[in-house]
């Protein structure tokens, strides 16, 4: 496996590249340009400048999260072939630049989604949490109202200020897109981009829905195992990949992520790991722990089991940590927490490994 650490870049993160090159065992970092408006062409200047940055300390950036998708292209409006031609130009322009994975979505409307983003735990560490009874209770508009204004004067990737401002707008353009829709949509998208990353060499790898349920109505299909199947064989090649996160597929208890990994791994489809412990707090409510198997409800000795059984080699990073030691950052996407991931992760792939090799 490789071992990297998403970095938001030098406007946007309150963790440096100086930072993350220290923490043991990381060979790279998970860049984006966070600028560029969702739809454009990623600027070939642009993306050889942060390249340059963070091989300047050491380290590789093969891997990309994310490249967003055009609401245009998820409701299948007439506009969309223009938003597919812009993001075939940027597989080119970011694969001419080493780049070996893109991480994306297809979550409609809203990326990831929580309830609290700093809800305290008895340790007195804060951490994100997510609560249907509350989602139930209130309106889109002022769910997003309250993300903002939790996130403390961060931004959040994904909640793009200026694309949730028409959010009625958008609201209403979805009212004819169900779950078959999007599937179709999804299937009309890999279609035109997957030949180019077969061009170039270039995997993409579809982050799961966050929570792995719909949303106001929206729906939402990368969420189970049969899905994801569906999803990966529309076009069967290893290009159309599956990133492989823990903590989105696992808050549903239904998702076994050791048999995901060995089941997707196993046809080599998974192309990024991202590896978080959660807690079930009842039915469709859950808090994000600290990695460590004991704190939460996912068993991360088996997770990184599975991916050590299937020879898994590809890029692995911690996901979401909680804010701990007084630590202020961009709620998730602190340096303490993730960093004490990523030495558990290396310490159970390390006795893993060992283990076999003493049999
Ligand atoms: C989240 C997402 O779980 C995660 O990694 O923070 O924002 C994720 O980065 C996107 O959904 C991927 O496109
Ligand atoms: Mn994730």
């Amino acid at each position: 496996m490789k071992m990297t650490f998403r970095w938001f870049g030098e406007k946007d993160d309150t963790v440096t590249l100086a930072q993350i090159r220290q923490i043991p065992g990381i060979t790279g970092v998970v860049g984006a340009l966070f600028d560029i408006p969702v739809g454009d062409v990623w600027p070939m200047e642009d993306i050889l400048s942060l390249k340059s940055k963070v091989n300047h300390v050491g380290l590789e950036m093969e891997i990309i999260e994310s490249v967003n998708i055009h609401e245009d292209i998820k409701l299948g409006a007439p506009q969309r072939d223009a938003y597919i031609e812009n993001y075939k130009q940027c597989i080119r322009n970011l694969s001419k630049a080493g780049v070996k994975v893109i991480c994306y979505n297809f979550m409609p409307v809203f990326d990831w989604l929580r309830s609290e983003l700093a809800q305290p735990l008895p340790d007195g560490s804060k951490t994100m949490m997510y609560d249907n009874a509350m989602v139930k209770d209130i309106t889109p508009d002022r769910l997003v109202e309250r993300m903002a204004s939790g996130s403390e004067g961060y931004s959040l990737p994904g909640w793009e200020p200026y694309r949730l401002k028409e959010l009625k707008i958008l609201f209403d353009k979805y009212k004819d897109v169900d779950e078959e829709k999007l599937f179709e949509n999804f299937q009309y998208f890999l279609e035109q981009i997957i030949p180019v990353c077969e061009e170039t060499g270039v995997k993409m790898a579809v982050h799961p829905d966050d929570p792995p349920w719909p949303l106001f109505g929206l729906p939402r299909i990368v969420n189970c195992k049969e899905n994801i199947e569906r999803i990966l064989h529309m076009v069967d090649s290893e290009c159309n990949g599956l990133t492989l996160c823990s903590g989105s597929l696992g808050s549903n208890p239904k998702n076994s992520i050791p048999e995901l990994v060995r089941y997707f791994g196993g046809m080599g489809r998974i192309h990024f790991a991202h590896v978080r412990n959660l807690k079930f707090d009842g039915d469709f409510k859950f808090s994000e722990s600290s990695h460590l198997s004991s704190d939460g409800s996912l068993d991360l000795f088996e997770i990184m089991k599975a991916y050590h059984d299937i020879g898994f080699d590809g890029y692995i990073r911690p996901d979401h940590g909680r804010m701990i030691w007084d630590e202020k950052a961009r709620p998730g996407y602190g340096l303490y927490d993730r960093a004490l991931g990523v030495a558990y992760l290396n310490g159970l792939w390390e006795a893993i490994g060992k283990m076999k090799s003493s049999d």
